[in-house]
């Protein structure tokens, strides 16, 4: 029998965290969660809602009577291209958890490259006593943020209060107080000045590796680093491995943090693990919540039922 008023959810997920957030989740309302062996061929015609991460391919077919998709995390890349989607409204995750552990990880490795964390982790596993001279400040180092969105906006702020040179840059020009911002035509002003290049955009047609040999080659050289660090948590589909692997061999980057990659989870084959100047995460820097999740879906379904606009809505033709 279809469910009229059902939120089908198909996260790939750790699978506990799921479990555990539905037991208190969509109060008064079925829930389908597709992770449930027992609802592998249920009838999902009725549902309006669906909460996906990367789900399956067949799920937008069997529940067509959709009227809502929410994705489950901040990017939508993995659906709007994996999949032809209904023509429906795709909401995606806006969260202050995932802004901030965002905003945690990406100042970590900016103060990483900063204070040679990775050299003095190196020289404590080989036993040295070496300080390292002179030393800069977050002053002297500029942070190019490259996306400016709920997550670039928040990471600048608090960049700065670190004490970084912070600037900026995105698709339209953006406004925000105390940081120098750049369109999508400044964009070789905006390399020419950075010396820790920042990665927080989506990944679109437009964004598809954009980080590859011949953006590194615009970045400063000879700033307060000596050369400049490319720091990437948008998507590794906008980063082109092999260059970052040559840029770094031959000098063009001094070092790297790296979230997110072209294939994930990255080849053990990959030579960015063997690179001693290079922090790797495994898409970890940001996870979503799912209660958190969960809440945001449900205060998005009163929103829509009661016949106000949905928030935090894709716009399908600029893909983010
Ligand atoms: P938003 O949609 O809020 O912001 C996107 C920003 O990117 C905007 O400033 C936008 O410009 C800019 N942008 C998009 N396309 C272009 C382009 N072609 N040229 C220049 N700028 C562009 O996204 P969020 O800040 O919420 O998230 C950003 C991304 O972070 C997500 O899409 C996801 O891929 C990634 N992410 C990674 C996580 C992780 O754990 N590694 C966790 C969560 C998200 P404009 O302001 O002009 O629209
Ligand atoms: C997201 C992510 O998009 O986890 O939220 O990458």
């Amino acid at each position: 029998m279809p469910d009229q008023n059902a939120v089908v959810i198909d996260l790939k997920f750790a699978r506990s965290g799921v479990v555990e957030a539905l037991k208190t989740a969509f109060p008064g309302r079925p829930v389908i969660d597709m992770g449930d062996p027992a609802n592998a061929g249920r009838d999902l015609s009725g549902a309006p809602y669906a909460v996906v991460w990367k789900p399956d391919p067949s799920l937008f077919d069997r529940a067509r009577d959709l009227k809502v998709i929410f994705s489950g995390g901040a990017g939508v890349d993995h659906i709007l291209s994996a999949y032809t989607l209904p023509d429906l409204p795709v909401v995606r995750f806006v969260d202050r958890s995932l802004t901030d552990r965002m905003s945690e990880w990406v100042v970590l490795q900016c103060l990483t490259h900063l204070r040679g964390v990775l050299a003095y982790a190196r020289q404590q596993r080989e036993r040295v006593w070496n300080e390292f001279s002179p030393q800069p400040e977050a002053r002297d180092v500029t942070v190019g943020v490259m996306g400016l969105g709920v997550l670039g906006e928040d990471a600048v702020r608090k960049l700065k209060v670190m004490g970084f040179d912070v600037i900026g840059w995105s698709r339209r020009k953006r406004e925000i107080d105390g940081v120098e911002t750049f369109d999508a035509g400044g964009i070789d002003a905006f390399l020419g000045r950075t010396d820790i290049l920042v990665g927080l955009l989506p990944l679109t047609p437009d964004t598809g590796g954009l980080y590859n040999a011949a953006l590194f080659a615009r970045l400063r050289q000879g700033g307060a680093l000596g050369k400049p660090v490319f720091v990437n948590a948008g998507r590794g589909g906008s980063q082109v491995e092999a260059d970052i692997v040559a840029a770094l061999q031959k000098g063009v980057l001094g070092g790297a943090s790296l979230d997110v990659f072209e294939q994930e989870p990255l080849s053990p084959e990959s030579p960015l693990w063997g690179l001693d100047n290079v922090l790797i995460t495994p898409h970890a820097a940001a996870a979503s919540d799912v209660s958190a999740l969960f809440r945001h879906v449900e205060r998005q379904i009163a929103r829509f039922e009661s016949g106000e606009s949905l928030e935090h809505v894709v716009n399908r033709a600029a893909g983010y």
